[in-house]
């Protein structure tokens, strides 16, 4: 079994012991893929995330996945993109570790997540892709008593796909 793998798809559909979703700071819900996942999950999704009171960028926050196939939704809050100045690849890199942190806390093996920032935050799609495999790879390298087992790239489309795998594959490597 690959410990990272792209696939093309709809996360929502994904039947792993957690989900991320890219939300904004309020958690009560969006567009893009934070919309997806609370229709999919149901009101009981955004009655959990309303007692949480919301989360800073580049933490992370647990929630169970409701009507899911997901066991448990975490959820992160990715940076918006101002020109990359802002700390913006720090913060980035945060959500992905966090989530990977918090995954592990909760004894999950099997994670999927979308490319975070990359739709409303208007991160750019190749430097988000390089930050996502290189944070996630390394964390495995490094957390090998992580319960984390295999995480899985989640793309929406055929471009984000090919410039995951690609950095995917130069981050496994590098290792
Ligand atoms: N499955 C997998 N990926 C998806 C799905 C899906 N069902 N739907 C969209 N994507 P975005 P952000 C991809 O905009 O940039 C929300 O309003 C999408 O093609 O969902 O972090 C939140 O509430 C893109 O590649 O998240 C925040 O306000 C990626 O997911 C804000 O958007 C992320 O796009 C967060 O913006």
């Amino acid at each position: 079994m690959d410990s990272i793998r792209v696939e093309r798809g709809d996360i929502t559909h994904y039947a792993v012991d957690a989900i991320v979703n890219a939300a904004n700071r309020s958690l009560l819900g969006g567009g893009g893929v934070d919309g997806a996942i609370h229709r999919a999950a149901g009101r009981e999704l955004l009655e959990a995330c309303r007692a949480l009171h919301g989360c800073e960028t580049g933490q992370a926050k647990l929630t169970r996945g409701y009507r899911l196939p997901a066991k448990y939704v975490i959820h992160t809050v990715g940076p918006v993109w101002q020109g990359g100045t802002r700390g913006e690849a720090d913060l980035l890199r945060d959500c992905y570790a966090n989530s990977l942190a918090l995954a592990s806390a909760e004894g999950c093996e099997t994670l999927a997540f979308p490319a975070i920032s990359t739709g409303i935050y208007g991160y750019p799609a190749d430097q988000a892709a390089t930050i996502a495999a290189e944070t996630v790879a390394t964390y495995l390298r490094e957390h090998p008593q992580s319960s984390v087992r295999q995480v899985i790239f989640v793309c929406f489309s055929d471009a984000t796909a090919k410039l995951l795998q690609s950095a995917v594959d130069k981050a496994l490597c590098r290792g």
